[in-house]
């Protein structure tokens, strides 16, 4: 099997769920960091774009075949790890998936905002989105209810997904704040204690901080 490869900036970003969902394949991969912006823009994403009209940052690197968009390496991995139940299983989990991706996307897009907006008060600015994320946990606690994984009993890149987004909530952004939403709280923790998930999270490869790149207000790369 040829090596996969993953290119993206020195940051946690839109990698951080293929990084998750790699190592809960248990497939190897090298990781490419992109110091230099102008090397990407001029050079290799001009090589990438020769083969993926698409190209950009995270790519996915399958031998010969570049493959972008996050949403789009996930399912690469998961098809080529032959695990298409990471899609969900049923029809009825198919559609809970799709509509579950929707919800997740909302609320990721409302992270982007408040994560790179220009806020002259930074604390008032957290507080806001702080009331706006804990509608969306409520939310999904009360979906959650009765079930192991988000779309019941099948583990899907919606898990992934949730995590990633889950542990930026608790690891970072509001430490300790998850108990409010106990139904959250356990699947965290669930998700969180899966032996790939849980060697990785606990090792050197996975990078806690920067969240964003340098225009964020919130967990920005720190260029030198
Ligand atoms: N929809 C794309 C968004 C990719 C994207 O916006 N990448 C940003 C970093 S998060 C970037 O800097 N891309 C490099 C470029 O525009 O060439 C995805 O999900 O992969």
């Amino acid at each position: 099997m040829a090596k996969l490869v993953v290119g993206y900036w020195p940051l946690r970003g839109l990698v951080e769920r293929v990084l998750l969902l790699l190592e809960y394949l248990g497939l190897e991969y090298e990781l490419r960091r992109v110091t230099d912006p102008d090397g990407w823009f001029n050079k290799l994403k001009l090589e990438v774009m020769a083969k993926n009209g698409l190209a950009n940052l995270p790519y996915l690197l399958d031998g010969e075949k570049y493959i972008c968009e996050s949403s789009a390496i996930m399912v690469h991995l998961a098809l080529k790890a032959d695990r298409p139940c990471l899609l969900g299983k049923t029809n009825d989990e198919k559609v809970e998936y799709t509509a579950l991706i929707g919800f997740f996307n909302d609320t990721y897009s409302e992270y982007i905002k408040f994560a790179y907006g220009k806020a002259e008060d930074f604390a008032a600015a957290k507080a806001d989105y702080k009331k706006a994320v804990d509608l969306r946990v409520a939310k999904l606690d009360k979906l959650l209810e009765g079930r192991k994984y988000a779309v019941g009993e099948t583990f899907t890149l919606a898990d992934i997904l949730f995590f990633d987004f889950l542990s930026l909530y608790e690891g970072l952004l509001f430490p300790g704040e998850l108990k409010a939403f106990k139904t959250v709280q356990e699947y965290f923790e669930r998700v969180g204690s899966i032996e790939n998930i849980k060697n990785y999270r606990a090792s050197d490869r996975f990078m806690v901080e920067p969240c964003n790149g340098p225009s964020a207000q919130f967990s920005p790369l720190k260029l030198p």
